[in-house]
């Protein structure tokens, strides 16, 4: 695994805890992080791993079956690439990289060589939204016609990951980008999008609002909410709150994941909370449920020869939508994704 910072620690108990998956070496540029994060995994009663300031060194010395990338966007062109050298499958964070074009320069550098990439997008994988694709699929409200996704919330997002308050590119980069691939997830690809953005919270560089209006080839139009502004109280940190109007019902997800479907013949209710590993905490146990998930689905994938949900290729159509809301906030019109 290559970089031990403040997500890292989720990673690390996940591949720990996982059958089958053994972390051989870690590597960070920074000791104490990368000392701090074998001390985990020993803690958790592991091996230590072994551990390297630099990534082709890492990869020559230990020839690991695949690596975990795990810094913040813009190394992942670099560190990609030095694993695409050495023809090692590659699982990579989100956001894939800083724009369109250094995304399109990995996905090409990654199918030359011939590696399975996929991209670390854990919203889709989330259960609560596992369960509720699988009760749309199942027809429960007929088909999908309009809805809205919305993850809006005060969180102190800058705490944790404070080089997100210099960032010019914030919550439409950092945070919608899970709600678009979510949005892509439940009522497919999508033709045009419009989006304003806005920025409350002063002293930081990006905006940490954003209002989005996506026209699915399905038929579906959502709506997509994403904040790190909002006072609310309870606070619903980290879910995204769901409503879809379809031709026979109504479904809602609510605050502590509550689905209620609503139909001519009456209204139900049901939990589809996540099962927290038992090495999360309560606040980010669907992060950590989702991030098993994720990790889970890769090793699959590896095994079977199958092609992520979240490739490389797939994730480029998520990231075209993160420009196009730029490029709609910034012009003031509806973006074609035909032309991202
Ligand atoms: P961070 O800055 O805290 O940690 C990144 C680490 O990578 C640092 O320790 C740094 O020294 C190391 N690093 C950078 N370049 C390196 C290189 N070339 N070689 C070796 N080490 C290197 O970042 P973070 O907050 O942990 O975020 C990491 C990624 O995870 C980001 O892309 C972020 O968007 C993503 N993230 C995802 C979620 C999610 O729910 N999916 C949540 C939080 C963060
Ligand atoms: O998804 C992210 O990268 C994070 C968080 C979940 C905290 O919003 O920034």
């Amino acid at each position: 695994m290559v970089g031990c910072g403040f997500f890292a620690r989720n990673h690390l108990l996940a591949w720990h805890h996982m059958d089958g998956v053994e972390l051989v070496a870690l590597c960070d540029l920074d000791a104490g992080r990368l000392q701090a994060a074998a001390d985990l995994i020993e803690q958790a009663g592991g091996t230590r791993p072994r551990l390297f300031a630099d990534l082709d060194q890492m990869l020559r010395e230990v020839r690991p079956d695949f690596v975990d990338v795990v810094t913040t966007m813009e190394s992942h062109e670099a560190l990609v690439g030095i694993c695409a050298r050495h023809k090692v499958p590659t699982i990579c964070q989100k956001p894939f990289a800083p724009d369109i074009a250094a995304v399109r320069r990995i996905v090409d550098v990654a199918g030359s060589a011939g590696i399975p990439l996929m991209v670390h997008e854990n919203f889709r994988f989330q259960g609560p939204m596992m369960q509720l694709k699988q009760v749309l699929d199942g027809g429960a409200v007929g088909r999908p016609v309009a809805a809205r996704l919305s993850w809006r919330c005060g969180f102190e997002v800058f705490k944790g990951q404070p080089y997100l308050a210099k960032v010019d590119r914030l919550v439409l980069l950092d945070l919608v980008i899970h709600v678009f691939d979510l949005a892509r997830f439940l009522f497919g690809e999508v033709d045009r999008l419009l989006a304003r953005t806005q920025k409350v919270r002063p002293g930081i560089a990006g905006e940490d609002g954003a209002v989005c209006l996506l026209e699915h080839g399905s038929g579906v139009i959502s709506e997509v909410l994403g904040s790190y502004h909002t006072k609310i109280d309870p606070d619903p940190f980290p879910e995204t709150l769901v409503r879809i109007d379809g031709t026979d019902g109504f479904l809602e997800v609510g605050h502590g994941f509550e689905m209620t479907i609503t139909r001519h013949d009456g209204t139900e209710q049901r939990s589809i909370a996540p099962v927290a590993p038992d090495w999360g905490d309560p606040v980010w146990a669907m992060v950590q449920e989702s991030v098993l998930n994720t990790q889970a689905h890769f090793i699959d994938c590896l095994r079977e020869g199958r092609e992520p949900a979240t490739s490389a290729r797939d994730n480029e159509r998520t990231f075209a939508l993160v420009e196009a809301a730029y490029r709609s906030a910034a012009q003031g019109r509806w973006v074609d994704l035909a032309t991202v």
